[in-house]
């Protein structure tokens, strides 16, 4: 079902139907085929030096490693804007049956109120006093979708059409509310004593090669200003700095505990996820779901989505200088369990599901063991060893990893996994 869905997908965005066939005849799922490769040793410079202490990680290491991600992949993204401000648009001290606080909050990028902006969704459990850990990710569908809630905006900004989900024009419309509730289990997770923010991605750039004109890249390119130079901010890049910039404003809700927040999120978001932790030190934990290739999955295993074909698919995701590595994965000068490591000694919980194999679920599991090392210098236990856990287990230390049975999706028994690591490692500070 998900491997048609894809493949309708891929048709429809790729242009020759030469290229698509030769892709689709491309992906490897057999690890007899995976040819034989190196990963580069985390703890060795590029300068050829041995990194033996948590000091030297933290100061030449990591800084190195971030700037590689940086530049040769994810790409650039600017700094705070000096106008970012916010207005919040709803507050509802009674909502879901008085079991939680609601608010909506739009957060604007530059002074301009009609310029760029995005809306955040932002419920509190109603049963905690105090400042509350909160997880952040962006969805797929308009908040509007996540929850029933009538009270919750329609977004106004472009989706892709879909008119079966409720999406015509490139709009929402009220069939779609609700849509993907089962991606966002807001009563669990409230019960649990979480707040669970959201935003729709396509407030910050919608998910398109437009060339860098819409979304908040109108602030930034077009207008004969050029496009993004090479080693500049693709729509990851782009998706994750929205992302900090929420964490921006969670800073200044007394209702939560800003030092709390995970970070999480669900295939090209669970990248998304994982590139906002890695470079966002805020982000006190982070959960990537499916995310597969360009996030957790190693590039090297070129098993399902490879880099070549993530970047003639979505020419926008990533910075220009990426599409040098099409074909060469050997010749990146990192892999995927660099960007865990970039997290650590922080918790990260990497999430697999068993039949999504075009995001390689072993190669989800082999970047967090891998990263293993960073986090052990670091006084962190990560992955014990290289053979996969049982299904439906949590395992790990700081590096969680959990598989489920079930397709490409995140679902309620994910957010379990998310619930039970977020109450090990997403501890109160004591200040
Ligand atoms: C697929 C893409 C994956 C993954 C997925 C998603 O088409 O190949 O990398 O990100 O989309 O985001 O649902």
């Amino acid at each position: 079902m998900r491997t048609l869905w894809l493949w309708s997908f891929v048709f429809l965005l790729c242009p020759r139907a030469d290229e698509r066939m030769s892709m689709a005849q491309e992906a490897n799922y057999d690890e007899a085929k995976i040819p034989p490769y190196e990963l580069p040793d985390l703890l060795l410079t590029t300068g050829g030096e041995q990194v033996t202490t948590a000091e030297q990680w933290l100061k030449v290491r990591r800084p190195e490693l971030l700037r590689l991600f940086e530049e040769q992949m994810f790409g650039r993204a600017p700094s705070r804007p000096v106008d970012l401000h916010w207005q919040i648009t709803d507050e509802d001290q009674a909502a879901l049956a008085g079991r939680a606080i609601r608010k909506q909050v739009t957060i604007y990028f530059s002074k301009d109120r009609s310029g760029p902006r995005m809306d955040l969704l932002l419920w509190l459990p109603k049963s905690v006093s105090g400042p509350v850990p909160v997880f952040l990710g962006l969805n797929f569908v308009g908040n509007h979708g996540t929850h029933p809630d009538p009270a919750i905006r329609l977004t106004e900004s472009w989706m892709r059409d879909d008119d079966k989900a409720g999406v015509v024009n490139n709009l929402a419309t009220e069939q779609s509310r609700g849509r993907d509730q089962s991606s966002w289990p807001v009563a669990e997770i409230l019960a649990r004593g979480y707040g669970l923010g959201t935003i729709y991605y396509g407030d910050i750039d919608p998910d398109f090669d437009d060339q860098f004109q819409n979304g908040v890249h109108q602030l930034y390119h077009g207008s004969g200003r050029g496009g993004p130079t090479p080693e500049q901010w693709g729509s990851i890049a782009t998706w994750a700095w929205g992302l900090s910039r929420a964490l921006d404003y969670l800073q200044t809700e007394a209702a939560v505990d800003a030092k709390r927040v995970a970070v999480v999120g669900h295939s090209r978001l669970g990248k998304t996820a994982m590139w906002a932790g890695a470079i966002d030190e805020r982000f006190a934990l982070v959960i990537s779901n499916n995310s597969g290739c360009g996030g957790a999955a190693l590039s090297r295993r070129r098993i399902g989505e490879t880099v070549q074909r993530i970047n003639t698919v979505f020419p926008h995701w990533f910075c220009d200088n990426f599409t040098q590595y099409n074909g060469r994965e050997d010749e990146l000068p990192f892999d995927q369990h660099g960007l865990v490591a970039l997290v650590a000694p922080r918790p990260i919980l990497i999430t697999s599901a068993e039949e999504d194999r075009w995001a390689d679920p072993r190669g989800e599991f082999l970047s967090a063991f891998h990263a293993s090392p960073v986090y052990e210098l670091l006084g962190q236990p990560g992955i014990a060893g290289p053979d996969m856990p049982p299904m439906h287990q949590l395992s790990g230390g700081r590096i969680g990893y959990f598989i489920r049975a079930g397709e490409h999706a995140m679902t309620k028994m994910d957010w379990e996994a998310y619930l039970e690591f977020a109450d090990r490692n997403l501890v109160r500070s004591t200040q």
